[in-house]
């Protein structure tokens, strides 16, 4: 549905799936919208600061397991693989892979054109003679690969432990889906964040800059934006919680007061206290990990950790 005219002014083409989502979402009990709204430019903006932030330790973890891993990696993988990365090219961490297992290809899959074809027009230049073959898709089904890779032995890799963004469930999915589209004997390179403290594990999520915190509000300023809403934004707070049964952190937006407003021509209301849930982050020990790959179709062949096992990286073969 073509929306006339947005909040700011623009004429904006809304997406019918976030109206969808968002609409459904708000009279739902509880209140829940998915992670994936979070990434509008100003969202995606605001995750790359968090990953800057002290206390967002993932991304940093990450990047020094695979600097202190790279020959390790190197020597288990070999050379020449197509390396296919689930999400566009991360700015940090594709070229670390990348320079450590001299692929013979390299193919990001993301579903946002965007995004993908920057991260694809980067990467061409840092390694000029490398092929770079995005496609536009949605890996949470299996995906054809170009033909220039049928041939070529496949690692995949899907870093920053976005499968914890996932329900377990799901993330089983997109595992046997990785496994779809990368064929037998291909391997997978995974990060996947471990349980740990909680106070370091809710401070990741709630920094004292509150860079997270507007990360999160910021969802709901895109729904004032693109969606005709009147949602007073200040009436909100961001809450991180662990929830322990689960193993993840969840977050909520939590109203403040009694609040009225409107998205999308309907009316809601919310109570003082009432929250909206806006994400998951599931984490897991390396017991769980290991049966999360194994249900997704993957045996764990190998794993990298940091002196203070936090995060993984682990090297599964289909
Ligand atoms: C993208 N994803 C793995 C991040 C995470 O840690 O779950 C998203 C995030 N949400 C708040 N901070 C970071």
């Amino acid at each position: 549905m073509l929306k006339a005219e947005a909040g700011d002014g623009q004429a904006s083409l809304a997406d019918p799936a976030f109206r969808h989502d968002v609409l459904t979402g708000l009279a739902a009990r509880p209140r829940a919208i998915q992670a994936r709204w979070f990434y509008d430019r100003r969202g995606s903006e605001l995750f790359e600061d968090i990953t800057r932030v002290e206390e967002y330790y993932p991304t940093r973890t990450e990047v020094a397991i695979l600097d202190a891993s790279a020959a390790d990696i190197a020597a288990r993988v070999g050379t020449g693989r197509a390396v296919i990365e689930f999400g566009s090219g991360s700015s940090m961490k594709t070229p670390r892979l990348l320079e450590a297992v001299a692929p013979a290809a390299y193919v990001p899959i993301d579903i946002s054109g965007d995004f993908l074809r920057d991260a694809a027009a980067e990467l061409a230049t840092a390694f000029p003679g490398l092929p770079v073959l995005p496609v536009e898709a949605n890996f949470m089904a299996p995906v054809p690969l170009p033909d220039a890779v049928a041939d070529l032995p496949k690692l995949g890799f899907f870093p920053g432990s976005t499968i914890g963004n996932m329900t377990p469930f799901a993330g089983i999915d997109v595992l046997r889906a990785m496994r779809g589209s990368l064929g037998e004997g291909a391997l997978l390179l995974i990060g996947i964040d471990r349980v740990k403290e909680v106070g370091v594990l809710e401070a990741a999520y709630d920094d004292a800059a509150g860079v997270t915190a507007a990360f999160n509000l910021n969802l709901l300023e895109r729904i004032n934006r693109e969606l005709d809403g009147t949602i007073p934004v200040d009436a909100f707070e961001h809450r991180a919680v662990w929830n322990d049964d689960a193993s993840r952190i969840e977050m909520h937006l939590a109203a403040t007061r009694d609040v009225a407003f409107g998205v999308d021509g309907r009316d809601f209301a919310m109570a003082a206290g009432e929250t909206i849930h806006t994400e998951n982050s599931h984490k897991y020990d390396a017991r769980a990990a290991n049966t999360l790959l194994r249900g997704g179709g993957w045996t764990p062949v190998a794993q990298w950790t940091d002196p203070k096992n936090w995060f993984a990286l682990i090297l599964a073969e289909a």
